[in-house]
């Protein structure tokens, strides 16, 4: 059922790309246990790398989430991995680590969550494999050279569209990006920063690499961006919805608290979902819910299944940089 508010909030996707739905998530229900999990998988994580000798700290006696900024601030992207649900296109290994456990299947398929987007997408609704982990420590723990060259994932993250990271079998796919808030997010500990209309000219901007002049760079440049940005704070509960082709970037984390976030791409149902070959799986279909993936069980088989496939195939990354702009080089 599409009630008023939710017609207001498409239209504001579709006129300004972007808009945020305040309160669709209920923070105890739906956002808490994913911490609570975290936590235990944090925890488990700290003691092998401790009894390893891989890390010389426990972080012992910390909440949940000062032990998960803690962690971060001192291990930077090294082990990462076990704590992120996105997977990159530079690896050949099977057994790499990545976040699958059963609170984060179930934020994907939240009830809530899907009713939410089914204003943008219809009742047919798939999970695009285009999902990211966010876990930002103020930016000042973090080491020189993460500040120096900074990494989306632990720090702030650089301007862009998030087209540029599907192929071009999807320009054409309803994909939205939908960006979930861990913690409150505001313009201190660095929450998003859009332009909005920034869809409307409906071409991909510029988007560079990494080059001699800009190492470490990937993204649009700054000085080709709009002046008219807007923060968009947003509490826990919030869900932020964005056009694949908004531009936005996320500011520094200036303040003493956690930064923790997930974007996750859902599209409709049996669009191509411009992933290098991974899946987009149904997560809502009102005309065929036995289509819809059950468990926990079935989306980790699915993941060993790609890793698996992706080490003994090979993979190649597919984004859409450039370094033939003047602007880039
Ligand atoms: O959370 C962030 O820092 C960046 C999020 C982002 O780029 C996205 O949602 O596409």
């Amino acid at each position: 059922m599409v009630t008023a508010e939710e017609t207001r909030s498409a239209t504001e996707l579709r006129e300004q790309g972007y808009t945020v739905l305040r309160g669709a998530l209920n923070p105890v229900e739906d956002i808490q246990p994913l911490i609570d999990e975290y936590g235990v998988v944090l925890d488990k994580l700290i003691t092998s790398l401790h009894s390893e000798g891989k890390i010389p700290h426990q972080f012992l006696g910390l909440p949940t989430l000062d032990r998960l900024a803690a962690f971060v601030a001192e291990t930077g992207d090294k082990f990462f991995e076990h704590l992120s649900i996105h997977v990159a296109f530079d690896s050949v290994d099977a057994n790499r680590p990545m976040y699958l456990h059963p609170e984060m299947f179930n934020l994907l398929r939240n009830p809530r969550l899907l009713d939410s987007l089914e204003q943008f997408l219809g009742p047919e609704i798939a999970v695009n494999s285009l999902h990211i982990t966010r876990i930002k420590p103020p930016e000042k723990s973090l080491s020189e050279s993460v500040q120096g060259s900074p990494n989306g994932a632990i720090s702030k993250t650089l301007w862009h569209q998030d087209l540029w990271a599907f192929q071009t079998d999807a320009d054409d796919t309803k994909a939205i990006t939908v960006w979930v808030p861990m913690v409150p997010a505001d313009e201190e500990n660095g929450c998003l920063l859009v332009v909005p209309y920034s869809h409307l000219p409906g071409e991909l901007a510029i988007h560079c690499k990494p080059s001699e002049r800009r190492p470490g760079f990937k993204g649009i440049p700054d000085e080709i961006v709009s002046d008219q940005r807007v923060a968009v704070p947003c509490e826990v509960g919030d869900v932020l919805i964005l056009d694949k082709l908004t531009q936005h970037s996320s500011l520094e984390n200036t303040s003493n608290r956690l930064r923790w976030s997930f974007d996750l791409r859902y599209q409709p149902v049996g669009q191509s979902p411009g992933q290098g070959g991974r899946p987009a799986w149904t997560a809502r279909s009102h005309s065929t819910p036995g289509s819809e993936m059950g468990s926990f069980e079935e989306w980790e088989t699915m993941w060993r299944r790609i890793l698996a496939h992706e080490a003994e195939v090979g993979v190649t990354d597919h984004t859409r940089f450039s370094l033939d702009n003047p602007i880039c080089v």
